[in-house]
């Protein structure tokens, strides 16, 4: 029987080393120290010892039961250390990694143009003002030459709010309220959401960006205006870039022009983006009208001006190859991505 305890106990240690976890080491204390078990089994023998070798037996008995178990204890112990350090390895947190990638998004291609006009003005000592979208009948059209029976103020074309009040079809009023507050010399643009009342298709859309520029002091010329335009182009468009101006109409200027810029992808010579002409109009301009001057509170006698204005999605779909004008409002990430 003794020599069956000391077998027990070796095999018992020999499964108990090859344990490779916590739950092989459970089964291995059911089978050997459980109510089932092996030892269990072979005390069940003790009955048929004599009185003398019960006791030997016995404590034999003890000491293999324990040995066992603190064997098992300390296996379990190594066990569920090398568990913790296990799980703690993969929860481990590099602070020091570097990040992943993070999608920054970019700015709209309207407004990176628009900021990239107001810096070439800023350069040339303009300053950027700013003024309501619900305007006035008067600082829309009254205080800009355009009396009420003018073709420009066909009800088709405006957004009316009530009688007097309006979305701004231009950024005109800004400059009209300048004009107001402000005494000569005024250098100044103003860019800004305008509304007109048009279906949306491929050029056209009801609200679209402008940016407007007035210059008011004593002996202003077209020689002022064109100087101006021109520098504008060059550092727009490129150095190359030459203006046209072509006689125009527009009821707050006069003399009135177009202005067309030299195409900055075929140089004058004719391509797909001018359309064969050479020639790409972005601009309107013209000399302040005395009417205007006056109505702004400036003595048209004493002074002059130039006003000029641009639509920036016209630049931005030139300058950027788009065909059509909806791409810019529908905020596609897809189209989005391409400027930033
Ligand atoms: C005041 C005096 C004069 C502003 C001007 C234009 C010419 C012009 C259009 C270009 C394309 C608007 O976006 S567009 O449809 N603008 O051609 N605008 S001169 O003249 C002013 C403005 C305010 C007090």
């Amino acid at each position: 029987m003794k020599e069956r305890l000391m077998n027990l106990k070796e095999e018992a240690l020999k499964s108990l080393e090859a344990a490779g976890d916590l739950a092989a080491l459970d089964g291995i204390r059911v089978a050997f120290l459980g109510k089932k078990g092996a030892l269990t089994e072979i005390l069940r023998g003790m009955g048929k010892l004599s009185a003398e070798e019960r006791p030997i037996v016995g404590e034999i008995a003890n000491r293999v039961r324990e040995e066992i178990t603190e064997a098992l204890n300390a296996k379990k112990d190594r066990l569920a250390a090398a568990e913790s350090e296990a799980r703690l390895a993969c929860e481990k947190l590099d602070v020091t990694a570097p990040s992943g990638v993070i999608s920054l998004g970019g700015r709209h291609p309207i407004a990176l143009v628009q900021e990239q006009i107001e810096n070439i003005f800023i350069s040339m000592g303009f300053t950027v003002e700013d003024g309501p979208e619900v305007e006035t009948d008067y600082y829309n059209f009254e205080a800009l030459n355009t009396p009420a029976d003018h073709p420009a103020r066909d009800v088709q074309d405006t957004f009316y709010i009530t009688d007097k009040v309006l979305l701004r079809t231009q950024t005109s009023p800004v400059q009209a309220r300048t004009m107001e507050k402000t005494k000569p010399p005024i250098r100044m643009i103003c860019p800004g959401r305008v509304y007109r009342s048009d279906a949306v298709d491929a050029t056209h859309s009801p609200m679209f960006h402008q940016i407007e520029g007035l210059v008011v002091d004593r002996n202003i010329t077209m020689g002022d205006l064109k100087g101006t335009l021109d520098l504008f182009a060059q550092k727009m468009f490129g150095e190359q870039t030459k203006t046209r101006f072509r006689p125009h109409h527009f009821p707050f200027t006069e003399p009135s022009a177009e202005v067309d810029v030299s195409c900055f992808v075929c140089g004058g010579k004719g391509c797909s983006l001018c359309k064969g002409e050479g020639w790409i109009e972005i601009l309107g301009a013209g000399m302040v009208h005395p009417n205007v001057l006056r109505a702004g509170g400036i003595d048209p006698e004493e002074y002059s001006g130039f006003a000029f204005g641009m639509g920036v999605e016209r630049i931005v779909m030139t300058r950027f190859g788009i065909r059509d004008m909806r791409y810019l409002y529908e905020n596609d990430v897809r189209f989005l991505r391409q400027f930033s």
